[in-house]
């Protein structure tokens, strides 16, 4: 297996998209684990290019190439993470997606699948999602929970002004609001009145859970 796991590293980091297709495609066949997969396989592979990105020795278009490498694997692993959970069986709506003035989506897409895959209807605005939207969204929708993701420490301050203007429009008492992404944390969860922080997909279901059971 980590022999495996260090494989799907290796062609996200190179940016090699058909060789992280194809053992995507692999670890489905042989059932393996696909949080695993994806966590400790190819996550790890675009952290390490973020990493290279970081220190001068990628440029970004090897970085977006590991980025479309890991979308490429994430996107066909998507059903065996949970795929999409119907109204019915839903444990609660929840709206998602990545703050305004953020590009970054892979991390909250993963997030949105393990929540759907976990019984909630998810709502995915996809990235770059404007404040007033995410406000709009959670009254059109009826939403629960408004989860929102932010990769940038420009863009982290986007999440209080969300739960600000959900204020304004009435709304935050009947929603709850969770927050992560690489620059967030607990402590900044607190700061700007969120009622959660998750640190990963698996944790946010958990959050979840207790924020919508409590
Ligand atoms: Co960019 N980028 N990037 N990037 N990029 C980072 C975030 C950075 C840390 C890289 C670095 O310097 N080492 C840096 C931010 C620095 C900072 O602000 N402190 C950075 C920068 C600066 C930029 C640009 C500004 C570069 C430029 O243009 N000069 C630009 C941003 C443009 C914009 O958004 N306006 C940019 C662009 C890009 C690409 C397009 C090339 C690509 C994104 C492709 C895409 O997403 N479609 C990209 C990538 C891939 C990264 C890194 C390398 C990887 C991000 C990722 O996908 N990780 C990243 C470095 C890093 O994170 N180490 C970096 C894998 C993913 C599974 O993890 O997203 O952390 P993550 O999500 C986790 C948790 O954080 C958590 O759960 C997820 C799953 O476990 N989580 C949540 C996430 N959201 C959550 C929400 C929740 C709960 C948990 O509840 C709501």
């Amino acid at each position: 297996m980590t022999d495996f796991l260090e494989k799907c590293a290796n062609a996200v980091l190179k940016g090699d998209r058909d060789t992280a297709s194809r053992l995507a495609r692999e670890a489905l066949d042989r059932r393996l684990d696909p949080v695993d997969v994806v966590e400790k396989g190819f996550a790890v592979g675009i952290r390490e290019a973020g990493r290279l990105w970081e220190v001068g020795d990628y440029f970004l278009p090897e970085l977006a190439f590991s980025a479309e490498a890991m979308k490429a694997a994430v996107e066909l692993m998507s059903p065996a993470l949970g795929g999409t959970s119907s109204h019915a069986t839903a444990k609660g709506t929840v709206i998602i997606g990545t703050i305004q003035g953020d590009i970054h989506d892979i991390g909250k897409t993963l997030v949105g699948t393990m929540l759907a895959a976990n019984g909630y209807r998810v709502v995915d605005l996809g990235a770059d999602v404007a404040y007033e939207r995410f406000v709009v969204e959670a009254r059109n929708e009826g939403a629960d929970l408004v989860c929102m993701s932010a990769l940038l420490t420009t863009t982290m301050v986007g999440q209080k002004e969300v739960i600000r203007l959900l204020r304004e429009a009435g709304l935050r008492d009947r929603v709850r609001v969770l927050v992560g992404g690489a620059p967030t944390s607990g402590e900044w969860a607190g700061e700007i009145g969120a009622d959660g922080y998750a640190d990963n997909a698996v944790e946010a279901v958990h959050v979840a859970d207790r924020l919508l059971a409590s």
